[in-house]
């Protein structure tokens, strides 16, 4: 671990710089990238992004200001990146051992590159992004402020997660004194979804199940669904919300048929229940409120399997007079 002013230093000293995001990129890995790419060549350094998955239409505004540039990298830094695996092939093989930065806010990054920056209390690794481009002295353009901000508006849900700390909104304001259309930003990540996403989205509601009391919903996303509605990786991301959404239920899942039969499965939880500690039970992991692990089918099967572990820790939950 070292400081936002080791980092900003080697930086400084740095040149011929790739900027990695993680696989199934969001709004904050893009946005940390492109901000921070378009400050290094603001101090005349060569710099470039790289992603395993290419920039939707989505999310390309945040690389209108970044300059082409062909280079052979000479330093790596990634954003956004709590583990060399989220990288994605081939990527990930690519840079094993060869990262020099990084800098994110997963209180569990697994500091895999040489020297790492983690500060888990900001809500966005764009947060840190604007700290450190203001500590290397450039510019904060128009075009880095739309960058940060959709990073922190993203990572925040529009500012509706806990996440969300009066630095979080100084940072936003500090972006929107750029000039920023910060509505059109909001509009365009949350409230403006393809035709696929809805058909996809219908499609998923069709599949709901309620057990437990109905304290726990149960999704599908299965390959069929997605060939029918035409969906692509990005008409999918965040719809593993939709069952926790509905009232009294505690527990959301949503399995996801993968290609190889097996089941990806994704555990939104509401207080006291603790996503976590429920998927541990199959190897898995995450949050208190947002963990997922990975069951065989067929999906009658990884169904019964989730949901009895679940109906067994509300279980003992109610003896422990929770
Ligand atoms: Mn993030």
């Amino acid at each position: 671990m070292i400081s936002l002013d080791d980092a900003a230093e080697y930086l400084r000293r740095a040149d011929d710089i790739v900027i990695l995001s993680h696989q199934f990129p969001d709004g904050d890995t893009f946005g940390s990238a492109a901000a921070l790419c378009m400050a290094l060549q603001s101090m005349g350094k060569r710099a470039k992004t790289r992603c395993r998955h290419a920039v939707s239409a989505k999310y390309a505004f945040m690389f209108r200001g970044v300059k082409k540039q062909e280079f052979e990298p000479k330093t790596v830094v990634a954003v956004d990146v709590a583990d060399i695996d989220l990288l994605g092939e081939p990527i990930r093989e690519e840079y094993e051992g060869r990262v020099d930065l990084c800098i994110d806010h997963h209180a569990g990054n697994r500091t895999f590159a040489k020297y790492t920056y983690v500060d888990s209390t900001a809500a966005a690794t764009t947060e840190i992004i604007y700290a450190l481009i203001t500590k290397l002295g450039a510019k904060i353009t128009p075009e880095i402020a739309e960058a940060i901000y959709t990073g922190i508006t993203t990572d925040t849900g529009c500012f509706k997660y806990t996440n969300a700390t009066p630095r979080t909104y100084r940072i936003a304001a500090c972006m929107m004194e750029t000039g920023i259309d910060a509505a059109a930003i909001n509009r365009e990540m949350f409230d403006t979804k393809t035709r696929a996403r809805l058909e996809m989205e219908r499609r998923v509601l069709d599949s709901m199940n309620f057990y437990l009391d109905d304290r726990c919903a149960v999704v599908y996303i299965l390959r069929d669904m997605i060939a029918e509605s035409g969906a692509c990786e990005d008409d999918l991301e965040g719809l593993a919300a939709i069952p926790r959404q509905i009232e009294g239920v505690l527990v959301g899942v949503t399995l996801r048929e993968k290609k190889s039969g097996e089941y990806k499965v994704s555990l939104r939880t509401q207080e006291p229940v603790n996503a976590a500690q429920i998927c541990a039970l199959f190897d898995g992991g995450g949050h208190a409120c947002a963990a997922g692990c990975t069951l065989p089918g067929p999906k009658e099967a990884a169904t019964e399997r989730i949901v009895a572990a679940i109906g067994a820790y509300l279980e003992q939950q109610k003896e422990d007079g929770r």
